[in-house]
């Protein structure tokens, strides 16, 4: 059987798909601020499938509307359970890009009774965006709905700032790349760069794949907002995120 045939079937069934949450810290108080939606594809007989394979998969076969579905149901009920979190959701230009997308969003939030000021929307620059209007529509409709906007992946491929200004973004993520390199030479530069041209434009600032006490230090005295990478947490399944909010019962 192929991977194709396989995901196809996952999607439609729903229930091999499976979102996992990673909690973004504050630096102001080391507290939770968020948590970043993250799905996973729990396959019959090859056991997990990165999101970096089957994303891009489903991106090419037409089946990321339904895994952004998929994924955004699973986000509602947890926004619900939980009313003091927040979440930001991954999601495709593909997605953005196809009209009626932000009723969509919206109408599911509605429908779940959840403020939208509750959820961001994470945007990775791999796609070109559409000629004809839609992702400029979808994105207007659900800033004024009062979802936000962050740049994820911040300095690779596409994403620059730019970007954030057409989408009028409200965060960048830096991407886990240039924290690597902060942590081996004085490779602090570019960070530092990113990070002063974000705060003249007002914009918050999350650094990703923190994996060391030495990149933590360093990008508390640069003055990110919020830190996210396995040294604080590994993505959590709905579980233990009920347990991480409410304590044990
Ligand atoms: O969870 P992990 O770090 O393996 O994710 C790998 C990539 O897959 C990341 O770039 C992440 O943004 C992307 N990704 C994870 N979940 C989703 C999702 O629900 N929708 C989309 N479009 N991308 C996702
Ligand atoms: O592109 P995006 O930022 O959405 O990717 C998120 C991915 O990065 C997730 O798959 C998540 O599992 C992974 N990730 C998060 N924190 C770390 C980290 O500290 N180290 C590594 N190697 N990966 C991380
Ligand atoms: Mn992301
Ligand atoms: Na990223």
């Amino acid at each position: 059987r192929r991977l194709e045939d396989d995901l196809r079937e996952a999607v439609a069934s729903g229930i091999q798909i499976q979102t996992f949450y990673q909690p973004v810290f504050s630096l102001d108080d080391g507290k939770v601020a968020s948590f970043e939606a993250l799905a996973r594809w729990m396959h019959p007989r090859q056991g997990f499938i990165s999101p970096e394979i089957f994303i891009p998969l489903a991106e090419e076969m037409g089946l990321i509307h339904e895994v952004g579905t998929l994924v955004l149901r699973d986000v509602c009920k947890l926004l619900f359970e939980l009313p003091a979190i927040r979440v930001a959701i991954n999601v495709s230009v593909l997605e953005l890009s196809s009209p009626g997308y932000a009723l969509r969003v919206i109408g599911t939030l509605a429908a779940s009774h959840i403020d939208p000021n509750r959820l961001e929307i994470e945007l990775t620059e791999s796609l070109p965006v559409d000629k004809d209007g839609h992702f400029i529509n979808n994105v207007a409709s659900l800033r004024a709905a009062g979802v936000s906007f962050a740049i994820d992946d911040f300095g690779t491929g596409y994403a620059s700032f730019s970007r954030v200004q057409t989408i009028d973004a409200d965060r960048i993520k830096i991407d886990k790349s240039f924290v690597d390199d902060m942590d081996k030479a004085d490779n602090k530069a570019i960070v530092m760069a990113i990070i002063s041209m974000a705060r003249a434009k007002g914009l918050k600032i999350t650094a990703e794949g923190v994996e060391t006490e030495a990149q933590r230090a360093a990008l508390q005295k640069l003055g990110c907002d919020d830190l996210q990478g396995f040294l604080l947490s590994r993505p959590l399944s709905e579980a233990a995120v009920h347990l991480l909010v409410k304590g044990p019962e």
